[in-house]
C-alpha cells in the first residue's frame, strides 16, 4: 500500500517537473498560450501557477497617434507609481482630446522602481503619440516610516508584465519629479489638476518646497484609502491592519502633510473604486474592440492579469480616478473631514473621518457601466 503511494507521488511528481520544464518549449514552438511556473503570490509565498506568457510571437506594439489637444483642454500632471492600472489611467488620459498632459512624475516609494518606472513611463508616451511628455522620478524612500510594496509586485511592474512597449527616444527630465512638479503648475496659466496615483511622496515635497504650489492648483485628486470600507493592506501582508489602504499607508506622513495642506483635494477611497472591478465581461468587449495601440496594450496587459480578473481581485483604481478627473458625474461626492493616521501602529496608514480633520471632497459612489464605456471609448481613441 505504502509502495503504490509512493510510486503515485512520484509519477505525479514527474508529471509536474515534465510540465514546468517542458512549458517554456512549447510556448516558443507556438503550441502552448498558458504555462505552468513558479511565481512568487502577494503575500511572498511560492506557489505553483497556470497563467498566460507573453507569448514571443506577439507582434511588437507600433507608435500610436494622438488626438488634437483641445485648446481648452485641462491641464493635468500625473503622478504615478506606475502600476498596469496606472499605465490604464495614464492612456486613458492621454487619449482624451480634452486633457493635456503636461508631465509624468514617478515616486520611487510605489509599486515601480524609479529607472523602469519612468521608463515605461516614456514608452507609454510613444504608445499615445505623445513622447515629448516630461518625465521625472523623487525620493526613493517614504518621508517618513519603511512600508514598501511586496518586491514580487515591484518586479512583475517594473518588466511591465513580461509586455514591450515602443522605444522612447527621449530621455528623462532633466529635473527631480518635484522640481517639474513645481516648475509646471507655476508656469501655467491655467491652474493644473493633479492627479495622484500612488504614495504622497513627491506631492507632499512639492507642497512643502514651494508654499505657492497648493494655492496655484485646481484641484488634487487622489487614488487612496479606505473610509467606510476595509483596507487593502491585509489582504497582501500578513499584518493586522484592516484599514490602510496601500498609497497612504507607503507614505503615511506624506498623506498627512497632502490632508493638511490646505489644497483643494478630491479623494477616490476604495469605497469608490469598489464599483470599478477588473471584470472578465469588460476584458472580452476590449477583445472585441482594440483598435489603437493604446487598448492594443491594455488588452495584452488585462492577458497577463487574467487569472486575477478570474479571481476577482483586480480593479481599475487608477483608471477610475482618472476618469473622474474628466468627468465627475461618474461617482457620488461627500464633503468629509478625514486625517491621515501616520503614526506607526496597528492603524497606520488609515483615513480616518475626524473632528480634528481636513474638508475634501471623497467619493463614494461610481457609475460602472458609464465607467466602462468611457474607459473603452478612451482607449480607442472616440473621443467623447
Ligand atoms: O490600492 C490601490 C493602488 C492603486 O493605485 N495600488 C494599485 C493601484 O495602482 C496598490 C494595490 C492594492 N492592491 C493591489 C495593488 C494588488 N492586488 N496588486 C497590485 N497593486
Ligand atoms: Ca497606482
Amino acid at each position: 500500500m505504502k509502495r503504490k503511494l509512493l510510486i503515485a507521488a512520484l509519477c505525479g511528481l514527474a508529471v509536474l517537473i515534465l510540465l514546468v520544464a517542458s512549458g517554456p518549449l512549447l510556448v516558443r514552438l507556438g503550441l502552448l498560450k498558458m504555462v505552468f511556473y513558479i511565481q512568487k503570490d502577494e503575500a511572498g509565498h511560492v506557489r505553483l501557477v497556470y497563467a498566460p506568457v507573453q507569448p514571443a510571437s506577439l507582434p511588437a506594439l507600433k507608435p500610436g497617434v494622438a488626438p488634437p489637444v483641445a485648446a481648452d483642454a485641462l491641464p493635468v500632471i500625473i503622478d504615478t507609481d506606475m502600476a498596469p492600472d496606472d499605465w490604464m489611467a495614464i492612456l486613458y488620459l492621454l487619449q482624451r482630446p480634452d486633457v493635456d498632459v503636461r508631465a509624468i512624475t514617478v515616486m520611487g516609494t510605489g509599486e515601480a522602481h524609479c529607472g523602469p518606472g519612468v521608463r515605461n513611463a516614456l514608452d507609454l508616451g510613444v504608445l499615445a503619440g505623445r513622447p515629448e511628455i516630461p518625465v521625472a522620478c523623487g525620493r526613493q524612500t517614504p518621508l517618513a516610516g519603511d512600508h514598501a510594496f511586496p518586491a514580487a509586485w515591484r518586479e512583475g511592474v517594473d518588466n511591465l508584465l513580461g509586455l514591450a512597449l515602443p522605444r522612447n527616444p527621449n530621455p528623462p527630465a532633466a529635473e527631480s519629479a518635484v522640481e517639474l512638479l513645481a516648475r509646471i503648475v507655476r508656469e501655467s496659466p491655467r491652474r493644473v489638476h493633479l492627479l495622484a496615483l500612488g504614495p504622497l511622496t513627491n506631492v507632499a515635497e512639492a507642497l512643502e518646497a514651494d508654499p505657492t504650489f497648493a494655492g496655484n492648483l485646481h484641484m488634487i485628486t487622489i487614488m487612496g484609502g479606505a473610509v467606510s470600507v476595509p483596507g487593502n493592506v491585509h489582504l497582501a501582508l500578513d499584518n493586522a491592519n484592516e484599514w490602510a489602504e496601500w498609497n497612504i499607508y507607503a507614505d503615511p506622513h506624506a498623506a498627512a502633510l497632502v490632508f493638511a495642506s490646505g489644497a483643494p483635494i478630491t479623494l477616490v477611497p476604495l469605497d469608490a473604486t469598489q464599483y470599478a472591478p477588473a471584470t472578465l465581461d469588460f476584458y472580452r468587449r476590449l477583445g472585441q474592440d482594440r483598435t489603437t495601440p493604446a487598448a492594443e496594450f491594455i488588452y495584452r496587459v488585462l492577458t497577463q492579469k487574467e487569472s486575477d480578473l478570474r479571481a476577482g481581485w483586480y480593479y481599475f483604481w487608477d483608471a477610475l480616478a482618472a476618469a473622474i478627473v474628466t468627468d465627475e458625474s461618474l461617482a457620488t461626492f461627500q464633503e468629509m473631514s478625514l486625517v491621515a493616521i501616520d503614526h506607526e501602529g496597528p492603524q497606520s496608514g488609515r483615513t480616518a473621518v475626524s473632528g480634528n480633520g481636513h474638508p475634501m471632497r471623497v467619493a463614494t459612489f461610481a457609475d460602472q457601466a458609464r465607467f466602462e464605456a468611457l474607459f473603452l471609448d478612451a482607449l480607442n481613441g472616440r473621443a467623447p
